[in-house]
C-alpha cells in the first residue's frame, strides 16, 4: 500500500512537471505565483500607545471602536479620534512590563443588539498575589487573573460607557504572564466566543520539572479553560428570584431587579454563573468543561467569523506557535488543533523544541483526532519554509465594497519578522477554504516598502473594510502606534 502510494505520487509529480514545463515554455517564469495584491495603508487614527484591534458597534453610527492594550477603548467618529475614551479601566490592570507584555486589555466585542441594549463585553488582565509554588510568584512581571466582563454604554452619552457598570462573567488565574490570547466576538450563533492560551511559560509546562501545567499541559487538558476557544450564552442569566436561582432573558433583567431581584446566585448559595452554557457545546452532560468549543491551542490570540456578505460565517483563528511554526485554523466545534503534540503540521518534543520527531500520536488523551491548521510558516532562519515572522497575527476575511479584488482572501499578518528592528508582515490567503490555500504577502504601495511596525492586530468596521493596527514600540508604552485601513490598488 505504501510503495503504490509513493508509486502513484512519483507519477503525478511527472505529470505536474511536464505540466509546469509546458506553462514556462508558454508564458515565461510567473505561473506558479499568483500575482501579489498591492494595497495601500490609509490611516485611520495615529498617536495611539498598543492598539490591538478595531471593531464597530453596529448600531450605524459609522464609529470605529480601537482597543488599546493600555486599557482604553478609543472612538474615532467621522475620522476624527475623540480626546476622551469610551471606557478607560486602566486602573485595573496590572503594571505592564515596559520591554514587552501580553497582558492589559486584550479584547472587545459589542453584543449585537447593542443599539437597544447598549451591552458590551471585554477582556482584561487583572494582578493577584498568588502562591509560593507558582511560576508567577515572585517574577517581573507578578501573578495575574484573567477576565471577561460586561459593561453598558452610559445613560446620556453614546461616547461614553458607564464604569460602574461592570459585571465579571469569567475569571481564571494564570500561571504565566503570557499566552493570554484574548480576543472575544458574537458568533453567527448569537454565542460570545473568547480564547485563552495555555497558561504561558514554554512547552506548555512539559519541561518544567515538575511539569507546571499539570502532566499532559493546559491545552490537552479539557477539564480546563487554559489552551481553548470558549462559548457561552450571555443572553440568558441567572438571577436570584425569591432567594432560588433562576435564569431569566436577558431582556427580562430590569424587571427583575426593579422588583427587588439581584444579579447573579442568591447569599449564602452555591455560586452560579451569569450566564450560560449553549446546550450544544462539545462537553456538555460529559467530561470536560462546559464552556470549552475547541482546545489544543497555544496562544489563539486572535479570530475572527466569515460572517460578511457572502461569507459562510466559519471561525479562522490564528494560533501563535513556540520555536517553528505559525498556523492559521479554521475551527470546528470540539476539535483538538494538537498543541502540545503538535505544532503546526508537525510533531512536537518539549525537550528539543526547535528538531520536530517524525512521529507523535496522531490523537489525543481521548483518542480523538488532532487537526492540521489550513497553513503553517516558519520562523527566519529556522531551515523551514515558508520563512515569514515569528507571531501569527489573525485576522479577518475580507468582505466590504471598496476593495473587490479582495473580496473571500483572509487578510492576517506576523508580529514582526524578529524582536528588533519592527518588521510585521501584512498576508494574505487566496482561497481560505479551498482545497490548497497558500500564504501570500501584500505589497505595500507602489513603491514595495515594508509595514515597518509591531503588527499588534486587525480589526473591521460595519462596512466590513479591514484595518491593521501596529507600533513602532515593542512594549504597550508610548505614542507610537497606528490604526490604518488596508485599501487594494488592483
Ligand atoms: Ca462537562
Ligand atoms: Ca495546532
Amino acid at each position: 500500500m505504501f510503495i503504490s502510494k509513493v508509486r502513484r505520487w512519483r507519477f503525478s509529480l511527472m505529470i505536474l512537471s511536464l505540466f509546469i514545463a509546458l506553462l514556462v515554455l508558454a508564458g515565461g517564469v510567473g505561473y506558479a505565483q499568483p500575482a501579489t495584491h498591492i494595497i495601500e495603508l490609509e490611516p485611520l487614527a495615529t498617536g495611539l500607545t498598543a492598539p490591538l484591534g478595531v471593531t464597530h458597534a453596529g448600531d450605524g453610527s459609522g464609529r470605529q471602536f480601537i482597543t488599546e492594550q493600555s486599557g482604553q477603548i478609543r472612538i474615532v467618529r467621522d475620522g476624527e479620534l475623540l480626546p476622551t475614551p469610551f471606557l478607560d479601566i486602566s486602573g485595573k490592570l496590572p503594571e505592564l512590563n515596559p520591554f514587552f507584555d501580553e497582558r492589559g486589555l486584550l479584547g472587545l466585542a459589542f453584543h449585537p443588539r447593542y443599539e437597544s441594549n447598549g451591552r458590551f463585553f471585554v477582556r482584561y488582565s487583572t494582578p493577584r498575589t498568588g502562591a509560593p509554588d507558582e511560576p508567577c510568584f515572585g517574577t517581573s512581571r507578578g501573578c495575574h487573573t484573567e477576565i471577561l466582563a460586561e459593561y453598558a454604554v452610559s445613560a446620556g452619552d453614546p461616547n461614553q460607557a458607564d464604569p460602574d457598570s461592570e459585571i465579571i462573567l469569567f475569571t481564571v488565574d494564570e500561571p504565566q504572564f503570557n499566552h493570554n490570547a484574548g480576543d472575544v466576538a458574537f458568533g453567527p450563533d448569537g454565542f460570545l466566543y473568547f480564547t485563552l492560551g495555555d497558561g504561558g511559560g514554554a512547552h506548555d509546562g512539559l519541561a518544567d520539572d515538575p511539569p507546571s501545567h499539570g502532566p499532559i499541559g493546559n491545552a490537552q487538558n479539557i477539564e480546563t479553560p487554559l489552551g481553548a476557544i470558549l462559548r457561552i450564552n450571555v443572553d440568558r442569566l441567572t438571577i436570584c428570584h425569591r432567594n432560588r436561582a433562576i435564569q431569566v432573558s436577558a431582556s427580562a433583567i430590569s424587571a427583575h431587579l426593579a422588583h427587588g431581584d439581584s444579579l447573579g446566585s442568591c447569599p449564602g448559595q452555591a455560586s452560579e454563573s451569569t450566564y450560560t452554557i449553549p446546550p450544544t457545546n462539545p462537553f456538555v452532560r460529559q467530561p470536560g468543561l462546559d464552556e470549552i468549543y475547541a482546545y489544543g491551542l497555544r496562544n489563539p490570540y486572535k479570530f475572527s467569523f466569515d460572517d460578511g456578505p457572502g461569507g459562510d460565517g466559519k471561525l479562522y483563528l490564528g494560533d501563535v506557535g513556540q520555536n517553528l511554526f505559525e498556523e492559521v485554523n479554521i475551527i470546528e466545534r470540539g476539535g483538538n488543533y494538537g498543541w502540545v503534540i503538535k505544532e503546526g503540521f508537525h510533531c512536537f518534543d518539549p525537550f528539543n523544541p526547535t528538531s520536530p520527531p517524525g512521529n507523535c500520536s496522531d490523537t489525543g488523551p481521548h483518542g480523538e483526532p488532532l487537526l492540521d491548521p489550513i497553513v503553517e510558516y516558519a520562523h527566519p532562519g529556522t531551515g523551514f519554509t515558508p520563512e515569514l515572522g515569528i507571531t501569527v497575527i489573525g485576522g479577518y476575511v475580507y468582505r466590504g465594497t471598496e476593495s473587490p479584488s479582495l473580496s473571500g482572501k483572509y487578510i492576517f499578518g506576523d508580529f514582526t519578522q524578529a524582536f528588533f528592528p519592527a518588521s510585521g508582515l501584512l498576508l494574505y490567503i487566496e482561497d481560505p477554504a479551498g482545497a490548497a490555500p497558500e500564504i501570500q504577502k501584500f505589497q505595500i504601495g507602489l513603491d514595495d516598502r515594508p509595514y515597518g511596525l509591531y503588527l499588534k492586530g486587525f480589526g473591521e468596521d460595519e462596512a466590513g473594510e479591514i484595518y491593521a493596527c501596529g507600533s513602532t514600540i515593542l512594549a504597550p508604552i508610548g505614542e507610537g502606534g497606528t490604526c490604518e485601513r488596508i485599501v487594494a490598488l488592483d
